[in-house]
């Protein structure tokens, strides 16, 4: 398989007592309603039921004595099907699946309130076809708990994408409107069969060029492909744009005809859209202009879009991504210093954007502390699916364990189990809007993620979007059977080696809580040492902070007073030695490198430990993955082999370069148990790779 179908393969039912069962429970398919997403429903079931039965789907009217698959909203439903059914707690998206026996037949019923919830339920039916469950006792209620979930393509017009590892952007603005790539009509099938809702076509760092007509009409192009699957298009809108591309002089967010300008393009989108999602903002953040250029805030830029967009349902989702280079304290205290102080003045159609960790998408991150400290304004979670910190597309790392240790943090802002998902999904303080987005790991590979197990992140940011309680696991099992197998021999190996490919990404990158010791620009391999950059805190060095008495960042009160931004309670825990966890030491705590860690051993040898550990763990996933040629296509399973080679090489080369580099401060030998390093720190300082992937040309 070249992995172009992602999880919806549908390949044929190998277990033959299954496949007899399935046929005979879904003699026929009833399928009630009209208009482009009910056409969307049956093209999926053809396929999927096609495929997966290796038979021609028969659509039959109901006739109440045949085994049927009954996919119908409710109001359409035959009379005496409906009484199984109690719809009141269903929203627009959530759908039932319940298997009915009557008198001489038996149904598997996919219902909903609206079509979009027919899709999703259609989407789920087949999952559980796909996984091998019975369909004997079905009693499934599904509702998404998050009201945005939407993928972030930082893909600019020229088709490159900003830390973008699977190629060039799918979206082809030269081709389009005329041309539609099958590639579009797919992406919205496998973002509705995870239940994503929205996508933002553009890169944060943005051009205005795209809110230019010529480019809208290509939107729109796009948004006509989209809609039958319940997907919105969103744009990113560049502050400067009534400059660029207005003519105005000035985009001072107070100014008549500025205010003006974005009222008419508003009008001029929904004209051509009217269903278009609303703007993402990155707004006086690295170099983007924004409200602060004319002595205006955070707050003018967001309610000046938004009263632009309020007429017409349109929503403002306003990153918090912001740092100064003129602002000497911390780094990871500034969002939070700018941003609180505005809760609860945002419109109504307001969201902040706010990344998982208060610095920038590492491989481990304390929970950002605005998670739980605005009651009054819609904070949406921003997850990076692309794996810009995190070995670009060539390293097998789970993401969903990552997110789901976020989501699972306890922020303590409403006492104990007031947890990130909490304030995710609104119910921590009644939120009436809610959201996640995913920066997108996609590209015209044709896999479209590079890494076959990129496709799990997607699908995992997809799930967890619906639903921000699902474990790692679930969806670990889940995206195996689907994309690969369902034999237990493959699928539980596998799912533990997934699972541990986070840890260990951490431990050979960045343990203990160090973090940002990427080489600069591109992040691609280990740059502790570089100091020279312009802005101090684009310097590795400002991260780790190694001198000779030791290393880590102290943000507690005798430092930066960064963990005065969270509650109490978890201020106390992160500052309390005794009760820190370990994966942050560093991120709280400067040490001395005789400290004793909780094993007996001293900071250095630890820190040398957790490196050689994270090695050893990449050797154990070549090892299990040896094993599963049985189970798995040639070309896949030969795609994956050598890219944990790649991923092994890359690992030593981490341990090797950070190791050796933190021994020149320590002046400590390595601990017995490390690998000693194959090159001098001179060999690995003197790498270099211009031509790095995902960099804008721009950006230094
Ligand atoms: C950083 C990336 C940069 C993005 C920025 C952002 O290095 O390319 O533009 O985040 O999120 O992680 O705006």
């Amino acid at each position: 398989s070249n992995g172009y179908e992602l999880w919806l393969n549908y390949t044929k039912v190998m277990d033959q007592n299954l496949l007899a069962e399935y046929r005979s429970k879904i003699q026929s398919v009833y399928l009630e309603g009209s208009g482009e997403t009910h056409a969307a429903i049956k093209k999926e079931l053809k396929m999927g039921l096609g495929g997966l039965l290796d038979t021609e789907v028969v659509f039959h009217k109901y006739n109440g004595t045949g085994n049927q698959l009954i996919v119908s909203k409710y109001n359409e439903l035959p009379q005496e099907l409906k009484g199984n059914f109690n719809m009141d707690d269903l929203s627009g998206e959530g759908y039932k699946i319940k298997t009915v026996q009557l008198k001489n037949a038996s149904y598997v019923v996919v219902t909903s309130n609206a079509d979009i919830g027919l899709l999703y339920g259609t989407f789920n039916f087949l999952r559980l076809l796909q996984m091998n469950s019975s369909l004997s006792n079905l009693d499934i209620t599904e509702i998404p708990k998050v009201d945005i979930r939407v993928l972030n393509h930082w893909d600019n017009l020229d088709r490159t994408i900003e830390r973008g590892y699977a190629g060039f952007s799918i979206w082809n603005w030269h081709t389009l409107p005329g041309y539609i790539d099958q590639r579009y009509i797919d992406y919205a099938r496998v973002n509705a069969s995870v239940g994503i809702n929205g996508t933002v076509l553009t890169n944060v760092n943005a051009n205005a060029l795209i809110l230019t007509p010529q480019y809208l009409e290509k939107v729109k192009a796009l948004a006509k492909v989209f809609r039958p699957y319940g997907i919105k298009v969103y744009l990113t809108a560049r502050f400067s744009a009534p400059i660029e591309i207005g003519g105005l002089e000035t985009a001072d967010p107070l100014d008549a005809n500025v205010i003006q300008w974005w009222k008419d393009k508003a009008k001029e989108i929904y004209t051509m859209i009217p269903d278009f999602g609303g703007f993402l903002v990155k707004a006086n953040s690295e170099g983007q202009p924004g409200p602060q250029n004319y002595g205006r805030s955070h707050l003018d830029g967001a309610n000046l879009m938004a009263d632009a967009l309020e007429p017409y349902g349109g929503l403002v989702i306003w990153r918090a991504f912001v740092y100064s280079e003129h602002d000497p304290t911390d780094r990871a205290k500034q969002a939070y210093s700018e941003f609180l102080p505005e809760d609860g003045k945002f419109k109504n159609n307001v969201l902040l954007q706010v990344k998982n960790g208060a610095i920038d998408f590492q491989p481990r991150e304390p929970f950002h502390p605005l998670f739980g400290a605005m009651p009054n304004t819609p904070v949406m979670m921003e997850f990076q699916i692309t794996k810009e910190y995190l070995g670009f597309a060539t390293h097998l790392v789970f993401l969903p364990k990552l997110f789901e240790e976020v989501l699972q943090s306890d922020t303590y802002r409403k006492g104990k189990g007031s947890l990130v998902a909490k304030v995710i999904d609104g119910s921590l303080n009644n939120k009436k809007l809610t959201g996640m987005a995913g920066v997108s790991n996609v590209g015209n590979d044709i896999n479209w993620t590079g890494h076959p197990f990129g496709q799990a992140d997607w699908y995992g940011f997809g799930r967890l979007a619906w639903n921000p309680y699902m474990t790692s696991e679930n969806i670990a099992d889940e995206w195996l059977r689907l994309t690969f197998s369902n034999d237990e021999k493959f699928v539980q190996p596998v799912k533990q080696m997934m699972i541990e490919s986070r840890e260990a990404v951490v431990n050979y990158m960045n343990p203990l809580g160090l973090h940002h010791i990427f080489d600069t620009g591109h992040h691609y391999g280990p740059g502790p040492w570089v100091n020279n950059l312009s802005r101090p805190e684009w310097n590795p060095v400002y991260y780790h902070k190694v001198d000779s008495e030791g290393i880590g960042f102290d943000r507690t009160r005798t430092g930066s007073d960064a963990l005065s931004q969270y509650a109490p309670e978890v201020e106390k825990m992160f500052t309390d030695l005794e009760t820190c966890p370990e994966e942050y030491l560093l991120w709280f705590h400067h040490l001395p490198w005789d400290y004793t860690l909780k094993n007996g051993r001293t900071l250095w040898d630890g820190l040398g430990l957790k490196y050689q550990e994270g090695v050893e763990k990449v050797r154990d996933m070549i090892k299990t993955w040896k094993t599963m040629e049985p189970y798995v296509d040639k070309n896949r399973h030969h795609q994956v082999s050598m890219l944990l080679n790649i991923q092994l090489k890359e690992a030593i080369w981490w341990k090797d370069a950070c190791m050796l580099y933190f021994q020149t401060f320590s002046k400590m030998d390595f601990p017995k148990e490390m690998e000693t390093p194959k090159h001098t720190l001179d060999y690995y300082k003197s790498l270099k790779y211009p031509f790095a992937p995902g960099i804008r040309p721009t950006w230094n």
